[in-house]
């Protein structure tokens, strides 16, 4: 979904009267209090589709002076709608609309409305889709369904009227509300609300009812029939909400790309016998991948170190009993020194190589044969 923002000023002349409205695709979205001035901003969550966004103006008394309406900033995600210029702008009643230093104004005289008109374009889609079914049976224009992402507005509908929303947010943490929200008086319709087929990232977030969810208001909705009902008195509301998480990835994996090769007596080995486990070495090499030619090359670690472990095969842990000694050969390699002493068995040579940010660990197997 797209951000929409919009900074408004609402002027009107002591002695005049008038209130300012947003509408988007043909419902009421924001309304002021009439003969009020004020200013404010306006914020709301879009879907991916087209959008008409309609300022409106109403003026019933201009005793004290014109009443107008200043349009200061109006962002559409990375689009400035006021920057297009007056050629964006659809004008609808009358009065005049027009774009004057870096706002658009609208002003209508007594007992008249202006509109300006403006379609809001398709937007990219984000990773995570979101949907879900809606209906509402209310008061038109009073009692309201309402959705939320993030505190945000999504949608808003009254009267009677359905459909199905489709919408894609960042795969971040983001908590989806639905509310029925209803005005001090007067109930038309079934006076509720009903969502269902919530869809967040490919999981049905209603195939167990409301019990991931949380839920309140004055009323608590219920779940019936595979619907969340959302209903409520006057001057009430009732709502349910959940927050999607994503699933942590996991940190990739580049152990393939570094590999350490052992050796003793210039031969390279994959495990080691030893008399007795007092001292001895074993030399190492470090190498990487290199994707381009398709093999490995030789590579100065930033850091090398060794361990000798005990492996106990009951628990199946590895313990470590002593650190290796590390020396740089000239040549190239590292040369580890084993000194310690533990009874005949299975020890384990654990070296950590790390080459940029990738941390590789290995073992080589060690047969101590005889105790000293
Ligand atoms: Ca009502």
């Amino acid at each position: 979904m797209t951000l929409f923002e919009v900074d408004w000023e609402l002027i009107i002349p002591s002695g005049s009267e008038a209130y300012f409205t947003i509408f988007i695709d043909g419902e009421i979205y924001f309304q002021t209090q009439d003969g009020v001035e004020e200013s404010g901003t306006f914020i709301t969550l879009l879907s991916e589709e087209e959008h008409i966004v309609d300022f409106g103006l109403y003026t019933d008394r201009e005793d004290g002076g014109t009443p107008y309406v200043k349009i200061n900033r109006a962002i559409y995600g990375d689009l400035d709608i006021v920057a297009q210029g007056i050629e964006f702008w659809e004008k609808s009643g009358t009065g005049s609309i027009e774009i004057i230093e870096n706002y658009l104004k609208l002003l209508t005289t007594r007992f008249n409305k202006i509109e300006a008109i403006g379609t809001l374009p398709v937007s990219e889609p984000k990773e995570l889709q979101i949907s879900f079914d809606w209906e509402v049976s209310s008061e038109f224009d009073y009692d309201f369904f309402e959705v939320y992402v993030d505190g945000m507005l999504i949608l808003r509908r009254s009267g009677i009227d359905y459909g199905t929303f489709v919408g894609t947010l960042t795969n971040e943490q983001h908590t989806l509300r639905f509310v029925y929200v209803k005005d001090s008086s007067v109930s038309e319709n079934n006076d509720l609300a009903k969502v269902s087929n919530v869809l967040v990232g490919g999981e049905n977030w209603l195939l167990d009812g409301l019990t991931s969810w949380t839920t309140g208001g004055d009323v608590n909705p219920t779940f019936e029939e595979g619907q969340i009902v959302l209903a409520c008195d006057d001057d009430q509301s009732s709502w349910a909400e959940r927050t999607y998480v994503p699933v942590p990835q996991e940190p990739e994996l580049d152990i393939a790309n570094v590999r350490i090769k052992y050796f003793q007596d210039g031969r390279q080995v994959s495990q080691v016998s030893i008399e007795a486990l007092d001292a001895f070495f074993v030399d190492s090499t470090v190498e990487v991948f290199d994707p381009d030619s398709g093999g490995w090359n030789s590579v100065v670690p930033s850091q090398v170190f060794g361990e000798i472990e005990r492996y106990d095969a009951e628990t199946v842990i590895f313990e470590k009993i002593a650190d290796s000694q590390v020396f740089v050969h000239p040549d190239g390699y590292y040369r580890l020194l084993q000194k310690c002493n533990a009874p005949p068995g299975t020890y384990y040579l654990k070296t950590t190589a790390r080459v940029g940010d990738i941390t590789q660990i290995e073992r080589l197997k060690i047969k101590a044969k005889v105790n000293i």
